[in-house]
């Protein structure tokens, strides 16, 4: 039986104001999944004594980190940052009563999910699943980054899985070593753009040297955008206190998220990207058309001038993810809370916490939406795991829902750019841009 614990949820928050959007009253996050260590589903009951023996299974070491959803199941992911962990990609049902914690079925196979072939996945911290059912899996190849000894012999990819046809082929598409360096990078996250040959926009949380990576599907391209001053990590913001506990942990660039599509003012078709550093109190924002503009990977700083810093929250954030209608979802590490805001509103006003609970909400690491109008949440306890103080007698993690009635920002509503001025005279012309300019301000403020 589910046993569901209800969070207190401090300020179901009333606009203010002239603000755009009703109150909104979000229902309470419950605890649908809770595990004291991760267990798997073995091929044979043998495999799991064989691989505890080998040291091919600590079960301390297995950290639930990243989540996404598809067709009923909730994908997790499980990067392999100390050794002992057996699969980096795994599934559980999302909907289901037998237990409160289920095994993990390694995804799509034990084989693919084999240490030390390249064939299969190595270290997966992040995926997304797009509109079109083709799931994103960036695998940083390296393995062992919490170790003396990382391991870098597989490279860093892309790896592909088309869910929609049943087969899980992983198509491997390794970066070009020149845009990522197998030794210092550490993809994190990714947004995925449906647009125009589709793009990834990927956080390298590299420790010499952060930054955004843009692969672009349609010809297998990438390249790599800089810029200290917002993707590195602050020195005051390195310090995380929860429950108790004190860890000093300075992590550049790590969060992204991806807004609605806009219009600008030349009628083109936009989208804003989100991300913070791990270890920094503020919201960056840039145009998606900025990062597709390839010419600016040059130089360091090229992309400085396009940056906005939106401003501060109180507390570090890890992962973030946007709904369909321009709401972010996002943590506040050091406060035990899960927060929104909606993207049409003034960020340092328009913040609202959702949930805190100093027991529940220990590290709010990754969210993600399901088709049914549910958001979920993984909590993990890292700030356990990277001192090495976890204990396999509590509770190190968990996944929370709450009903929002709304979807992943990748079902988010598609714009037409419009088309170049008719030859009709140039009077059409001002009066087009400026009906443009009203709906994009009509679909912001929807
Ligand atoms: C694992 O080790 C234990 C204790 O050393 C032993 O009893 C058991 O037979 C071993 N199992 C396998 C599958 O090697
Ligand atoms: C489990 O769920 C199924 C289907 O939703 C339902 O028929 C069944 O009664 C549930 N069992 C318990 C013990 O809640
Ligand atoms: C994105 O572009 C629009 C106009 O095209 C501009 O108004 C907006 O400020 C830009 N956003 C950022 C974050 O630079
Ligand atoms: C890309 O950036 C360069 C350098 O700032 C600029 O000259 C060019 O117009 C940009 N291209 C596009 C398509 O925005
Ligand atoms: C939130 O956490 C930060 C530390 O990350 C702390 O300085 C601040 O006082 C907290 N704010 C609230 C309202 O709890
Ligand atoms: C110091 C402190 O807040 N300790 C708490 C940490 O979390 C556990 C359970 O999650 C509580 O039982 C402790 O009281």
């Amino acid at each position: 039986m589910i046993v569901v614990v209800l969070l207190a949820i401090v300020a179901a928050a009333a606009a203010q104001g002239d603000q755009p959007r009703k109150p909104t009253h979000r229902e309470q996050f419950r605890v649908i999944y809770e595990w004291r260590s991760i267990d798997f589903e073995w091929e044979s009951p043998e495999d799991r004594d064989v691989y505890l023996n080998s040291s091919r299974y600590i079960p301390q070491n297995v950290l639930i980190s990243g989540i996404n959803y598809y067709e009923n199941n909730i994908f997790l992911t499980l990067p392999r940052m100390l050794d002992g962990v057996p699969a980096t990609l795994a599934t559980i049902p999302a909907f289901q009563n037998e237990t409160t914690a289920p095994k993990l079925k390694p995804f799509p196979s034990w084989k693919d999910n084999a240490v030390g072939n390249c064939e299969s996945l190595q270290f997966v911290q992040n995926i997304e699943i797009d509109r079109n059912g083709i799931m994103w899996i960036l695998d940083n190849g390296r393995i062992g980054t919490l170790t003396s000894k990382p391991n870098s012999k597989c490279p860093p990819s892309i790896v592909l899985i088309d869910l929609k046809s049943g087969e899980n082929k992983l198509e491997r598409i390794p970066f070009s070593l020149d845009v990522v360096n197998p030794n210092t990078a550490y993809l994190n996250d990714l947004v995925v753009d449906n647009r125009d040959g589709d793009f990834a926009y990927i956080t390298d949380n590299s420790a010499v040297d952060p930054g955004i990576i843009v692969f672009r599907l349609s010809d297998k391209k990438s390249w790599k955008l800089r810029d200290t001053k917002s993707m590195s990590s602050l020195p005051e913001a390195a310090i995380f206190r929860i429950n108790g506990t004190t860890v000093n942990l300075p992590v550049n660039i790590d969060g992204i998220a991806l807004g609605p599509q806009f219009y600008t003012e030349d009628k083109a078709v936009d989208r804003t990207v989100y991300y913070c550093p791990l270890s920094s109190f503020h919201l960056y924002a840039i145009n998606a058309s900025v990062l597709q503009n390839e010419s600016l990977a040059v130089s360091n700083g090229a992309i400085g001038p396009y940056v906005v810093d939106l401003g501060m929250k109180a507390s570090q954030t890890d992962g973030m993810k946007m709904d369909s209608t321009g709401i972010l979802f996002f943590g506040l590490i050091g406060n035990s809370t899960i927060a929104e805001w909606n993207t049409a509103t003034d960020f340092s006003t328009g913040q609202r916490t959702i949930a805190r609970d100093p027991n529940y909400i220990q590290w709010v690491d990754r969210f993600s939406f399901d088709d049914r109008g549910n958001v979920y949440v993984v909590i993990n306890r890292l700030h356990n795991f990277v001192k090495n103080q976890v204990s396999l007698n509590e509770v190190n993690y968990r996944i929370l829902k709450s009903y929002t009635g709304l979807k992943s920002y990748v079902f988010g509503e598609d714009l037409k750019p419009e088309t170049p001025v008719t030859p009709h005279g140039a009077s059409s012309a001002p009066k087009l841009a400026a009906s443009m300019i009203v709906l994009a301000l009509a679909h912001l403020l929807a």
